[in-house]
C-alpha cells in the first residue's frame, strides 16, 4: 500500500506499507498546493511547484525496491561520510554502520550513515530523506544510468522528498526536521591534541605546557583507552593516572580542557559497577533465548548496553554526569557503531587470554577467527540480538544505524544530568540522522597518506550537506607515519575543519606539531594562528549553523548554486560565505589551479586580485591558497592561546568595492544563556561611496556585554578615501601600508 501526503510548501512523504516505528523525522504541516501527484499501481509521478519532475516505481516483497528516474545533468550530494567525491553519483553505498579500516572508495560502508540525499541542477533541488535505521543499499547509477536505485531491508518504508529554490533551502528543511545542530562552547572550536594514547598523567601534562611553551594556542587534550583500568569506562588506571584531580587541575591553570574517550562495549566482569547496574536493570542487548550477548571488544569480553531501553539511557546518562563531574570537560565516543571484534564462542576465550597477555596480537587472534566474520573488517559482525524499546522486543537488524544515536543522546543528558546550564562537547565517529544536536563527528581511522587528506574534503563537505556541520578528520593522518610536507599542508587545511583536531595512532610515529624539528613548527604554528585569528569569524558560523542548519565548510555549489562549474569541484571550499579556500594536496606542489565563482577574488596572503574563471595561484610550503569574495568580509581577533579568550578587539577585513554587510556575534560561549536571548549582536553596513566610506551599525542585541569593545575596519585591497562617515558622522581613518584603517569604541556607539 502506497500512500502520498504533502506535509507543506517543501516537503512531501511517501508511506509504503504503514506502520508505526521507530522515526527520526519530526513532521511540520502547514497547508500546502505545490505539490501534484499520482499514483498508478506500483508507478508515482510527482511534480512541485509545476517545475520539478520526479517519477518512482516501487516494488513491495519480502523487502522494499524503490526506482527512481535521475536528469541527464542531475548531481547527487550528501549520504553522510562516504569514502567518494562529492558527486556521488554512479555508485554504489550500503547504509550500514562498520568500523571501516579502508578509507578508500572501496572501503563502503563506513562508521555512520545518513540516508539523505540531494539531486541538483541548476534548475532543481530536491531532497531525498528515507527514514529508516536497518540496512539500505543505495546505488546512484550503476545498474541503470539514469536511475537511482533503493533496497530497503524492510516491508515498510517512509520517504520523505524536501523540495527548495536551492541547497540552503534544503538544508534549511532538513534541518528543521531532523534537527538543528548544537552551539558548542567556545573553546570546542580551538585547537585539540590527541593521541592513542598518552600513557600517563605526567605525559599528558607534558604536552600541555610544551604548547604554553612554545606559545602555540591549544583548548583540549585527549585521552584514549590507556587512562582505564582494563579497558572499562568510567575508571582510571591507577597506576598511570594515580592522581586525575591535580592532573585536571593543572590543565584547568594552563587553560587546556580534558576530553575522554568511552567505549560502546562494557566489560561483562561482576565487580565491575557499570556492568553490575546494568545488569540489574536488565540493560543490555540480548540474544533471542533473553541471555546477555556478548562480543570481544578491547577490555575482552563485553555486553552492550541496551541505548533504545530508556531506563538505560537514564542509567548511562547517571554514569556519564558522575565522570564528568571530576571536571572532565568532553567525551569522545568510540567503536560504537557498535564495533565487536568478535562474537564470543567457549573456542574464544582461552585464546583471547592471550590477547590480553600481550602474547598474540589482536589481528592475529582476528583472523584466526574470521570465519565468525560477514566481512573480514574488524567490526562487521553480524548482531543476532534484540533490543528493548518501550517494553516491545525489536531486532537489532531493524536499528543497528541508529544505535550510536541513542548512545549520544544519553550521553548529551549526562551533561545536562552534571550541569544543566553548560554546553556539552562530544565527539563521536558512528551516528545517524539527527547527531547534529548532539555531538561532532570525526571520520576515524584514516592514514598519514596524501589521497587521505584529499578525500578528506569530500568527505566533510558531504556530511555538511547531510546536515551535520561540526565534523573533521584526523590531521596528519590517524595510522602510518607522516613527513613532514604532508604534516604541513595536513596542517593548513585542517585549520579551516570545523574540528581542528591532531590524532594519532599508537603504532605511528608522533605527530604533535613540533615533531619535525622548528622550521616546520614553525609553519604549523602558523596555521594554528591563523585558526586562531579566524575564531570570531567561526563561531558566527557555528551560530548561523544552530539557527539555520548550513555547514561551517561548503562546497562551491551551496554558495553558487546556477553556476554550474561549481558542481563536481571538491578540492576547494568556502568557508562560509566569504573566503574560498584551494588546499594544496599534493607533495611538491607549489601551486596549484583554482576555480573561482562570480565576483572578483582577493588573495589574502599577497593582496592579489582575480577574476572569475580557472586561475593559476602559487603556494610555497608556508602558504595556503585563500581568497576573499568581492565586498564580503571576514571578522578577526588577535591569536591568544585559548579559544575562551576574550576578544578584546575585533577587526572586520574586507575586499571593498561598493556594499558589504557583516555581523559579529557573542556570547558567554560555555552556558545555555544564548537561549534566553543573552548574547551580543550588531550588523555593520560599510560602503563605498566614491571616495567616501561610510559606516552605518546597527545592534541588534545588547543583552550580553561582548568580550570585545575595539572594532576596526580595515580594507584589504587599495581604494582611495578622502573622507569617512560613522553613522552619517565625520570620522577619522588613517592609511597604514597603503591600507585605509577605522577604528571605533563599542562602549562610545553604545553611549555607555
Ligand atoms: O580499535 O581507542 O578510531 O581514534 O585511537 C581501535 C583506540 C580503537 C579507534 C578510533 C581511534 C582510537 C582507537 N580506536
Amino acid at each position: 500500500m502506497i500512500k502520498i501526503v504533502p506535509l507543506n510548501d517543501n516537503i512531501l512523504k511517501i508511506i509504503i506499507n504503514e506502520k508505526e516505528s521507530l522515526s527520526f523525522v519530526k513532521e511540520i504541516k502547514k497547508e500546502t498546493n505545490l505539490w501534484d501527484y499520482n499514483i498508478k499501481e506500483n508507478e508515482i509521478k510527482i511534480i512541485w511547484n509545476k517545475e520539478y519532475k520526479i517519477n518512482f516505481k516501487v516494488f513491495i516483497k519480502d523487502h522494499i525496491e524503490i526506482f527512481h528516474d535521475v536528469e541527464e545533468n542531475d548531481r547527487i550530494y550528501g549520504l553522510g561520510e562516504k569514502y567518494a567525491r562529492l558527486n556521488r553519483r554512479y555508485k554504489r553505498f550500503h547504509m550500514w554502520n562498520v568500523d571501516q579500516q579502508i578509507h578508500l572508495p572501496s572501503g563502503d560502508p563506513t562508521y555512520l550513515s545518513i540516508p539523505f540525499y540531494i539531486l541538483a541542477n541548476p534548475k532543481k533541488f530536491l531532497g531525498i530523506l528515507i527514514d529508516y535505521a536497518g540496512y539500505i543499499y543505495i546505488d546512484t547509477g550503476v545498474r541503470n544510468l539514469n536511475e537511482v536505485f533503493i533496497k530497503i531491508k524492510s516491508d515498510y518504508a517512509r520517504i520523505y522528498l524536501i523540495a527548495g529554490k536551492n541547497l540552503k533551502e534544503i538544508l534549511r528543511c532538513y534541518s528543521e526536521m531532523t534537527g538543528k545542530p548544537f552551539l558548542p562552547p567556545k573553546w570546542a572550536l580551538g585547537y585539540h591534541q590527541s593521541r592513542y594514547s598518552y600513557m600517563d598523567q605526567n605525559e599528558v601534562l607534558e604536552i600541555a605546557s610544551e604548547f604554553r611553551k612554545r606559545k602555540i594556542p591549544c583548548d583540549a587534550i585527549y585521552l584514549d583507552i590507556y587512562h582505564m583500568n582494563e579497558f572499562k569506562n568510567f575508571t582510571w588506571d591507577s597506576k598511570r593516572f594515580p592522581n586525575p584531580k591535580e592532573m585536571i587541575e593543572k590543565l584547568k591553570d594552563l587553560k587546556i580542557k580534558l576530553v575522554t574517550i568511552v567505549n560502546a562495549g562494557i566489560k561483562a566482569s561482576k565487580g565491575y559497577a557499570v556492568y553490575d547496574k546494568l545488569k540489574e536493570i536488565d540493560g543490555f542487548i540480548k540474544y533471542s533465548n533473553n541471555e546477555t550477548f556478548l562480543g570481544i571488544v578491547w577490555p575482552g569480553i563485553c555486553a552492550f548496553p541496551d541505548f533504545l531501553n530508556e531506563k538505560v539511557r537514564k542509567l548511562w546518562s547517571y554514569f556519564i554526569s558522575e565522570w564528568l563531574n571530576q571536571g572532565i570537560d568532553g567525551i569522545w565516543l568510540d567503536m560504537n557503531e557498535p564495533s565487536i571484534f568478535l562474537i564470543l564462542n567457549k573456542d574464544m576465550e582461552k585464546e583471547f587470554e592471550k590477547v590480553l597477555n600481550n602474547e598474540l596480537s589482536l589481528f592475529s587472534f582476528v583472523s584466526k577467527f574470521s570465519t565468525n566474520l560477514i566481512n573480514k573488517n574488524i567490526g562487521y559482525v553480524k548482531i543476532d540480538a534484540f533490543h528493548n524499546l518501550n517494553g516491545s522486543k525489536i531486532h537489532h537488524d531493524e536499528v543497528h544505524n541508529a544505535y550510536p544515536l541513542f548512545q549520544i543522546i544519553s550521553t548529551y543528558e549526562g551533561f545536562i544530568k552534571s550541569n544543566s546550564n553548560k554546553r556539552s562537547f562530544i565527539l563521536s565517529r558512528s551516528g545517524f540522522i539527527g547527531i547534529q544536536g548532539y555531538a561532532a563527528v570525526w571520520t576515524g581511522d584514516n592514514q598519514a597518506d596524501w589521497s587521505h587528506m584529499e578525500i578528506s574534503v569530500p568527505q566533510l563537505l558531504s556530511l555538511g550537506l547531510s546536515g551535520i556541520p561540526f565534523v573533521g578528520a584526523d590531521i596528519g593522518g590517524f595510522s602510518d607515519d607522516a613527513d613532514p610536507e604532508l604534516l604541513i599542508r595536513w596542517f593548513q587545511l585542517g585549520a579551516f575543519y570545523p574540528l581542528f583536531r591532531n590524532h594519532s595512532d599508537i603504532n605511528s610515529r608522533r605527530k604533535e606539531p613540533w615533531v619535525f624539528g622548528e622550521e616546520v613548527e614553525s609553519m604549523i604554528k602558523e596555521a594554528i594562528n591563523l585558526r586562531y585569528k579566524l575564531l570570531p569569524y567561526l563561531y558566527k558560523l557555528f551560530v548561523d549553523s544552530y539557527r539555520e542548519g548550513l555547514p561551517i565548510i561548503r562546497p562551491l555549489c551551496l554558495e553558487f548554486p546556477f553556476d554550474e562549474n561549481c558542481y563536481d569541484i571538491d578540492d576547494e571550499f568556502m568557508l562560509g560565505d566569504s573566503l574560498l579556500v584551494a588546499p594544496i594536496l599534493n607533495p611538491g606542489s607549489k601551486a596549484r589551479a583554482v576555480y573561482l565563482p562570480e565576483s572578483k577574488w582577493l588573495n589574502l596572503w599577497n593582496g592579489k586580485i582575480y577574476k572569475k574563471g580557472w586561475n593559476f595561484v602559487e603556494a610555497d610550503l608556508k602558504t595556503i591558497p585563500v581568497f576573499l569574495k568581492e565586498n564580503s568580509a571576514i571578522i578577526t581577533t588577535n591569536v591568544k592561546e585559548s579559544a575562551e579568550e576574550p576578544w578584546d578587539k575585533i577587526t572586520i577585513e574586507t575586499f571593498l568595492t561598493k556594499n558589504v554587510n557583516v555581523k559579529i556575534y557573542d556570547d558567554d560561549g560555555i552556558t545555555f544563556n544564548y537561549k534566553k536571548g543573552e548574547f551580543f549582536e550588531i550588523e555593520l553596513n560599510i560602503k563605498k561611496e566614491k571616495n567616501k566610506l561610510k559606516i552605518n551599525t546597527n545592534i541588534l542585541n545588547d543583552k550580553f556585554e561582548p568580550s570585545f569593545n575595539k572594532i576596526e575596519v580595515k580594507i584589504l585591497n587599495k581604494i582611495n578615501i578622502e573622507r569617512a562617515f560613522l553613522n552619517n558622522k565625520e570620522y577619522d581613518f588613517s592609511k597604514r601600508e597603503g591600507f585605509i584603517f577605522l577604528e571605533f569604541d563599542l562602549k562610545e556607539l553604545m553611549g555607555k
